[in-house]
């Protein structure tokens, strides 16, 4: 089972700045503590990670995934709350896919309440800080085995 992990903008400062909203881990922290725990759930998922600070980039990486992956998880970051085109990648591609934010996105300004990409989703996680990647993997793998 091959899940394709992709985070967008600015996630790249995790453990840099801003500690008090999104903890003091780095997104690396993340990344080893997924294939772990996947390393636990079944020794047949493998894990390939993306990040990037371009919406462009991001879609194609999505449509890249087609006839390659069997699973996303996504956190979008700020894209969670204007792209319309990473929705559509998302929808197009037709991949079983999870938004993840380390955030309660509903807890915070309103303009984060929407996400342009959750409708296109199997399911979404948000607040669970980094066992929120634990828990869209679970979800995947469930869905998906
Ligand atoms: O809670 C999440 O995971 C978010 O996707 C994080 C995004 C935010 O725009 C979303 O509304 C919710 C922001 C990512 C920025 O990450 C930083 C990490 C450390 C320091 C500064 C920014």
């Amino acid at each position: 089972m091959k899940i394709l992990v992709i985070n967008g903008p600015n996630l790249n400062m995790l453990g840099i700045r801003e500690p008090e909203i999104y903890g003091s881990f780095t997104l690396e922290d993340i990344e080893k503590e997924l294939i772990s725990y996947a390393a636990e759930l079944d020794s047949n998922i493998s894990l390939e990670f993306f990040r990037s600070n371009f919406e462009g980039e991001i879609i194609d990486k999505i449509q890249s995934a087609l006839n390659c992956f069997d699973g996303i998880i996504i956190n979008p970051a700020a894209y969670t709350h204007t792209s319309v085109a990473i929705s559509d990648a998302v929808a197009a591609v037709g991949i079983k896919t999870v938004e993840v934010h380390l955030s309660n996105i509903y807890s915070r300004e309103e303009f984060r309440h929407n996400s342009y990409i959750a409708p296109k989703c199997l399911g979404q996680v948000a607040g669970f800080s980094k066992t929120g990647y634990k828990m869209a993997l679970l979800g995947l793998y469930e869905a998906l085995k």
